[in-house]
């Protein structure tokens, strides 16, 4: 896909998804040595999604997001010091240490949150389309989810509802190929999700998740739709996930995945891929590299250091927050 960006939007995505990819490696050391209570599941391998979706969103543009959602919040612009704090489960987190590494949201950075139950945020994403649509603002919502998701009752009642008000919603699968240990072969009937969207009447692309140039553009274009009143759009962004489903998932899910498989992904990291082309294409020098990689490194010990020096939250907030209070 050709490139459309400038050298400095170029530099800003790439160290976007080399801090997410540093963020979660030090995040599963952290849960290794117990400092992480419940559990971590990685999204390394799936920044290109993560990143090119939300770089083509406005600060003020709502993010509905799944368990697998750090990378979102990061390239949604979340403080990497609250996120770190909340994993570790501390008062200075964005949940206040009480949601953890499954359940961040900031509603000042447009993330509504993420949700443990699978397809349960898509409702919320539509809800959140109604709210724009009803208060005329040109906002819009991008909602993840995965490949398993769009097997839930609740992926259909939404994408038919969004279609048929033509709210301002891109449908973001994280197609990684598995639902847990489930391959989506053994689960879908058809080969692209995309096509599911044909049923709705709205547009649906499959694309190559991995290619944070193409993830960036399509998601542009279903952007600049929604805001012009047109509707939702699904987009299939078929990715792999590097790690297991989760912390506890043996051999990086070796279990149900051959090694062949596992190595061909590797060789198409996104990450890679995209460094080799910004040498290639001259926007990056070795010298540059080194230095996002020692900036992303540095950002990710203080947010270590700020949130194992953070506070426990007291035992009475147990029964805070449980209710909104409405002035
Ligand atoms: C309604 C519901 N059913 C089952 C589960 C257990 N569960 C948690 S994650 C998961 C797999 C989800 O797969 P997918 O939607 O493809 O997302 P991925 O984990 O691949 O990112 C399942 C079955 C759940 N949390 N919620």
């Amino acid at each position: 896909m050709a490139f459309v960006l400038d050298q400095n939007q170029s530099l800003e995505l790439y160290e976007q998804m080399l801090t997410i990819r540093m963020f979660e490696e030090k995040a599963i050391e952290l849960f290794e040595h117990n400092l992480i209570r419940g559990n971590v599941h990685p999204c390394i391998g799936q920044e290109a999604v993560s990143v090119g979706v939300c770089s083509s969103l406005r600060r003020d543009d709502y993010m509905l997001n799944t368990h697998r959602g750090h990378g979102n919040c990061i390239a949604k612009g979340a403080d990497l010091k609250s996120m770190m704090a909340e994993l570790l489960g501390k008062a200075t987190g964005y949940c206040k240490g009480k949601g953890g590494s499954m359940h961040i949201a900031d509603f000042e950075g447009g993330n509504l949150g993420a949700n443990g139950i699978v397809g349960g945020g898509i409702p919320i994403a539509v809800g959140a389309g109604i709210s724009i649509q009803n208060r005329g603002t040109d906002q819009v919502v991008a909602c993840f989810f995965g490949d398993g998701a769009t097997n839930q009752g609740t992926f259909h009642e939404s994408l038919n509802l969004a279609a048929l008000w033509k709210l301002p919603v891109i449908f973001v699968c994280e197609n990684n190929l598995y639902a847990l240990s489930t391959p989506v072969r053994e689960a879908i009937s058809i080969s692209r999700i995309s096509d599911r969207a044909i049923a709705y009447g709205m547009p649906g692309i499959s694309l190559n998740g991995n290619d944070i140039i193409e993830v960036y553009t399509k998601t542009k274009e279903a952007v600049e739709r929604a805001r012009a009143g047109k509707g939702p759009t699904l987009l299939d962004c078929i990715t792999y996930r590097f790690f297991g489903h989760f912390t506890g998932d043996p051999g990086r899910g070796i279990t149900y995945r051959s090694k062949e498989e596992m190595d061909q992904w590797l060789n198409r990291c996104p990450i890679k891929q995209f460094k080799e082309r910004l040498f290639q294409e001259k926007i990056m020098t070795e010298e540059a590299g080194k230095a996002i990689e020692a900036n992303a490194k540095v950002s990710i010990e203080k947010a270590v250091q700020f949130a194992k020096e953070s506070p426990f939250p007291s035992p009475e907030e147990a029964v805070q927050d449980v209710f909104f209070e409405i002035m």
